[in-house]
């Protein structure tokens, strides 16, 4: 090979070189630099909470270009509400939205958003949590290591059971209903004439269907999503409880995060909060049709029917004054609707 071309090779071979080792360095510290957020919830694929998340992962991944991803795990598959919490507690999983029951543990004022028929559309548990009560609850879970970004939706909670049509407070008379572990939940079902028996959301449709418990009490899109019409006969809708899902990232993950991260996760929530929310509202109407088709007599009380069941849970929140603090519950009761 004459001397000049050799010198050709050998200039081409190190250019080569170097374009390969800067491309392997960039994709080394691009990963280095990616962040992956595992997010938990409990609900199935079908539930709005997943779309939720999946619409936040979108906008978080193509505001931080490419730099924050999100790994989520549906259907309890990584926790159960209360273990989600305490797992973001110590930050082994960093975003999770969960009811308010699971929280009453941690943070006892959460106990007032179980009680029964507080609200009569989405629409008004929407601007009271999003107004100055739903901002002094999310701060609360700031000193248990929680940092609260917004208010997601469940829903409103209707009875299912097996047993019989529910119309009245006194067909409850004798009935197991499973409830999640809430003080709150269970005074209530106690006051309507049922017995309460806390289970996991994880473990509800065994124990409905080995008849552990005749019924339960969950929004439509739960009830669907979890297929409860497999082992459950009737559905009476009483929207007895709304059930806000607050929204958590892990103070451990979020003190890691950069200003402008932290804003793009935030606002990320909000708008996936909206989506989420339209979505469950949606979806409704045509979920109840389908539990029909798949078997279930749907009860839709009258005014006058839903009216006994007010009237039997109306003094259940006076049981829980001196628990929750009297001071925070008179400011929450007197900014309901
Ligand atoms: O928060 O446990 C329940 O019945 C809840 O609706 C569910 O965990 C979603």
């Amino acid at each position: 090979m004459k001397p000049k071309h050799f010198g050709r090779l050998v200039l081409f071979l190190l250019l080569f070189t170097m374009v390969l080792s800067q491309f392997f360095y960039n994709c080394v510290v691009a990963e280095a630099q990616t962040i992956t957020l595992t997010v938990s919830h409990v609900l199935g694929t079908t539930h709005p909470y997943q779309p939720g998340f999946e619409k936040m992962a979108e906008i978080v991944e193509a505001r931080t270009n490419g730099e924050i991803k999100f790994k989520i795990f549906h259907s309890a598959s990584l926790a159960e509400e209360e273990e989600a919490i305490e797992a973001l507690q110590m930050g082994t999983i960093d975003i999770t939205t969960v009811s308010a029951a699971p929280l009453t543990g941690f943070v006892k004022e959460y106990m007032a958003c179980d009680f029964p028929f507080m609200f009569s559309s989405p629409q008004e548990a929407f601007n009271f949590y999003d107004g100055e009560i739903g901002d002094i609850l999310l701060e609360k879970t700031t000193p248990i290591g929680l940092i609260g970004l917004c208010w997601w939706e469940n829903g409103f909670r209707n009875l299912t059971n097996s047993i019989r049509p529910i119309i009245s407070p006194e067909d409850m008379k004798g009935l197991k209903i499973r409830t999640m572990n809430s003080p709150v939940h269970m005074a209530s079902v106690r006051a309507l004439g049922a017995s309460a028996v806390p289970i996991a959301f994880g473990e509800l449709y065994s124990a409905l269907q080995q008849g552990v418990v005749d019924g339960q009490e969950n929004p439509v899109a739960n009830i669907h999503a979890m297929r409860f019409y497999e082992v459950q006969k009737y559905l009476t809708l009483t929207r007895h409880f709304h059930d806000p899902s607050p929204t958590f990232i892990s103070a451990k993950t979020w003190n890691k995060l950069s200003e402008e991260q932290r804003k793009i996760i935030k606002e990320a929530s909000i708008e996936a909060r909206d989506y989420m929310r339209q979505l469950g509202i949606d979806q409704e109407d045509s979920l109840i049709e389908d539990l029909k088709k798949n078997g279930m007599e749907v009860i839709d009380l009258t005014p006058e029917q839903l009216d006994a069941f007010k009237e039997a849970t109306k003094n259940v929140w006076k049981d829980f004054e001196d628990k929750i603090g009297k001071d925070f519950l008179d400011k929450f009761l007197n900014a309901l609707p």
